[in-house]
């Protein structure tokens, strides 16, 4: 048996079985590089889905985790650390908000926003106790705590994990009259929108240019909080340090996660002003790890590389580039590619039992790591570290696996 089988053969045996990995087993990661247990390298245009936009074991990011570790690693908020606050003061200035509500997973930055937006609701707005609403679209990811699945539209998701949460309303994404419409039939009872600058797991749907700004708009109209999931879309992935700004948008709450560590810990933050941080009290939310000093340091050093090595340029330069070339692949197989500095994606149209896994599999035996959703489309998310002659090298094996159908 092979040595890959092993480890499979292991997972399967001994893990719930709640995901579907791609037969590769990784054993070692630098740069936009993946190595498998038989020591072949991939591209890795998955990046832990836009978690290692610094790229894989950063030396800067895991020098700042190395050193932390030897120092002091977790004291629990019961206690002040030297880590926490010089952090919060360096996230704060860089994203330009009042204050910071430090996580660990997407998840629960998701469900801080949730709870933030409802005390705000009823604190601020004069909601009447347990009223609130929170407005989400169709077609969402925002993760999988029994909250969120709530909020989702997808029956993977929420299928069978019931009763539900109430107090969300959905409305079809890229559609701000749909928000018009029940602003104006509930303004007064809903306290937050909460959107993906483009939705990942619908599969890269990039909504039309405006359509943030006119919800952004609308939201202030009817004292609405504007919440950003920019878990996946934010860090310099989409060729801005947020997506958002692609629509001049300065979201009233904005959720980090993914690449806030660079792919090294889970850290995950929620930035908002005074007015809405100050609504929750000592006792009221937290979490064991959050804020920690190894996440503090980790998180720190992940934003200076960001700024440091350009990532927002090189993102979107290399998009282009990226979407150009795929564009021109011969093939009519692919319907369309969209997408934003490195968040691309390629519709495929599934046929001759071709489906985007099938070209998937293809891909990671030609060299290059990334994962279909759905049954028809293929997202591709390379570390924002990766060199226009590496880009040129994985989009050439993209072609040819393609192309070999
Ligand atoms: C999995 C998708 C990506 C997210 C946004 C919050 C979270 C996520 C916008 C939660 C997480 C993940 C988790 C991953 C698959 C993945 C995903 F395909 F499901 F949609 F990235 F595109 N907001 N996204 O994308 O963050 O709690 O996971 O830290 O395996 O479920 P988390």
């Amino acid at each position: 048996m092979s040595k890959a089988q092993q480890f499979i053969d292991l997972e399967h045996r001994y893990g719930a079985h709640n995901y579907h990995p791609l037969p590769v087993v990784l054993s070692r990661g630098q740069g936009p590089f993946v190595w498998d247990v038989d020591g072949k390298r991939y591209f890795d245009f998955l990046s832990a889905y836009s978690a290692v936009n610094q790229g894989h074991c950063h030396p800067k990011i895991v020098a700042a985790l190395n050193a932390q570790a030897e120092q002091l690693c977790l004291t629990s908020r019961a206690l002040y650390n030297d880590c926490l606050g010089p952090y919060e003061k360096y996230i704060t200035e860089y994203f330009k908000y009042d204050k910071v509500l430090a996580m660990n997973s997407g998840a629960e930055a998701v469900e801080t926003a949730l709870k933030l937006a409802r005390r705000w609701g009823y604190v601020c707005k004069g909601i009447a106790e347990n009223e609130a609403i929170i407005v989400v679209c169709e077609g969402n990811f925002h993760g999988r705590t029994i909250s969120i699945v709530s909020m989702s539209t997808d029956p993977d998701s929420y299928g069978q994990f019931g009763p539900f949460t109430p107090g969300f309303i959905k409305i079809p994404y890229n559609d701000a009259n749909a928000l018009g419409e029940v602003l104006a039939k509930y303004g007064k009872q809903i306290a937050g929108f909460l959107v993906e600058p483009i939705q990942g797991e619908a599969g890269v749907f990039v909504p039309d240019e405006g359509y943030l700004k006119k919800c952004f708009e609308l939201c202030q109209q009817h004292n609405v909080l504007f919440i950003a999931d920019e878990i996946q879309t934010g860090l310099a992935r989409t060729g801005k340090l947020l997506c958002c700004e692609h629509d001049g948008v300065r979201p009233d709450m904005l959720l980090l996660g993914k690449a806030l560590s660079a792919g090294v810990l889970p850290v995950s933050a929620v930035l908002a002003d005074d007015d809405v941080m100050l609504t929750i009290k000592p006792g009221e939310h937290g979490s064991t790890y959050g804020g920690f000093p190894l996440a503090c340091k980790v998180a720190i050093a992940a934003l200076e590389v960001i700024k440091e090595e350009k990532l927002c340029e090189c993102a979107e330069y290399l998009g282009k580039i990226c979407r150009e070339f795929l564009r021109n692949i011969p093939s009519d197989r692919i319907t369309l590619v969209r997408g934003k500095g490195l968040l691309n994606a390629i519709i495929i149209e599934p046929k001759d039992g071709v489906e985007a896994w099938d070209v998937c599999v293809r891909m990671a035996e030609n060299g290059i790591i990334a994962k279909p959703t759905h049954r028809h489309i293929i997202r591709l998310a390379p570390p924002l570290v990766i060199s226009e002659e590496e880009l040129m090298e994985a989009l050439e094996i993209i072609k040819k696996s393609i192309l070999s159908f």
